[in-house]
């Protein structure tokens, strides 16, 4: 058995209900504890106080879970980055030595898929790394949304990346990238970026109809729909940005490389930022799985 949905989730989907997954790296490799585990169980609440089912997945003894339980979610966030970030290329080695996987946005999308989830709500997505250049470190999440039927929800792409190629790939593998109320991608912690999305939908029915429009046109692959971080909870991008830089300065010190990036960034740029970009990732989740949710009834409705 290489997948198991919960008895729940299963139900609403044959009941053509709103079902959203979540991943599990987030949890374990992006949020220290005990705020990681604080988050995942909000995020499910706010999924349901929007008439939604919460499937988070994450893979348990080799088996991803489509829909853990709160005692998984916390162990999940308990043990932290001593469950491996599992990315597609890992999936065979965790499956057959039935470990325990953090499911990043890739791997959260293939399960999701397997699973028969459309809808997956994030933070942020992997994208292109500055000095890709040099480095090819681009996330493997792009080359996921290239191919696998999953709709992805999230802030946009954080500065940590670069954004301009990040857009470029997105367009070279067909991925509509879609803002939701904003002409611009937003980056994360902030509300722009300068760059524009493919196009701007007004509300959930419009964001819906493109979904639909992609899976009846049998074109294979991900939609993106960008959502930016509400106004109130935005960090200025003078702020962010300096720090930004500064994270990424550390990592080159330290020698840091491959999959260990973001997570790095992440936990550095909490960091010197006081906890305020720590305090941003949470509200802009929240917002992302009341709008993802909204998405979803509509797509089903
Ligand atoms: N961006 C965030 N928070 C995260 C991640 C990205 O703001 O937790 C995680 C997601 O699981 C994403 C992964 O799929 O990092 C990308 O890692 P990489 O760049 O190594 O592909
Ligand atoms: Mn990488």
């Amino acid at each position: 058995m290489l997948i198991r949905v919960n008895p729940e989730v299963e139900q609403a989907l044959k009941e053509k209900r709103a079902v959203v997954a979540l991943e599990s790296t987030i949890i374990s490799h992006g949020m220290p504890y005990p705020q990681n585990v604080q988050t995942a169980l909000s995020v499910e609440k706010i999924v349901r106080e929007h008439g939604g089912v919460p499937a988070t997945i994450g893979i348990i003894d080799g088996v991803g879970v489509v829909g853990m339980n709160p005692e998984e979610i916390e162990e999940f966030g308990r043990r932290g980055m001593s469950i491996p970030k599992v990315s597609r290329r890992d999936l065979p080695v965790i499956m057959a030595r039935k470990s325990w996987g953090a499911t990043t946005v890739a791997t959260t999308m293939i399960i999701a898929a397997l699973g028969g989830v459309e809808f997956f709500v994030t933070g942020g997505i992997g994208g292109v790394h500055r000095g890709a250049e040099e480095t090819f470190d681009i996330s493997a999440d792009l080359e996921e949304l290239a191919r696998t039927n999953v709709t992805v929800i999230c802030a946009g792409a954080k500065a940590i990346l670069d954004l301009p190629k990040t857009l470029e790939v997105l367009e070279t593998k067909g991925v509509p990238v879609l803002g939701y109320q904003t002409d611009e991608l937003p980056a994360f912690y902030t509300r722009t970026s300068g760059l524009k999305v493919d196009a701007r939908v007004e509300n959930a029915r419009e964001a819906a109809d493109i979904v639909r429009a992609k899976r009846e046109l049998g074109l294979d692959g991900g939609v993106l729909i960008t959502n930016p971080i509400p106004e109130a909870e935005s960090m200025d991008p003078a702020f962010i940005n300096a720090h930004i830089e500064q994270a990424i300065r550390d990592m080159d010190e330290k020698g840091i490389k491959g999959k260990e990036c973001t997570p790095f960034l992440l936990a550095r740029i909490a960091e010197i930022t006081e906890g305020k970009s720590l305090a941003a990732n949470i509200q802009l989740v929240f917002n992302n799985a009341a709008v993802g949710t909204e998405i979803a009834k509509e797509y089903y409705r």
